[in-house]
């Protein structure tokens, strides 16, 4: 079992003695944040260069890139991808980098996933 140092508010025995010896019994699962990658619509990206952006970076197939790309044209923004925060900031980066690359005003944002 995992015993990790509590807080002394948490701990189970306060009984004055030395509190780095106090240890958590209460097994606790722990999962990794989770982070959503978002695409932003805007008015001059062109559509095709958003479709090849979700092949590209995201591994969609063309119709899902397509059907993706409309969802953002229509409702402004969608969820592309949900990652580890170390994964979802290189998609972020790789997404912003193209994008400016090419001249476009696309914007790519992450946020953690509740
Ligand atoms: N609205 C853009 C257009 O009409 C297309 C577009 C779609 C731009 C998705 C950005 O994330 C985006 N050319």
């Amino acid at each position: 079992m995992l015993q990790v140092p509590i807080k002394m508010t948490q701990k189970k025995d306060d009984d004055g003695g030395d509190p780095s010896l106090l240890v958590e019994t209460r097994p606790r699962t722990q999962r990794p944040p989770l982070y959503k990658v978002l695409l932003l619509n805007d008015d001059y990206t062109p559509m095709e260069f958003v479709v090849h952006v979700l092949e590209r970076f995201f591994g969609m197939t063309h119709g899902q890139s397509v059907e993706i790309m409309l969802t953002v044209h229509k409702k402004g923004v969608a969820v592309v991808g949900v990652f580890s925060h170390e994964i979802a900031e290189t998609k972020v980066g790789q997404v912003m980098d193209f994008a400016r690359r090419h001249q476009h005003p696309l914007q790519c944002t992450m946020e953690k996933e509740e």
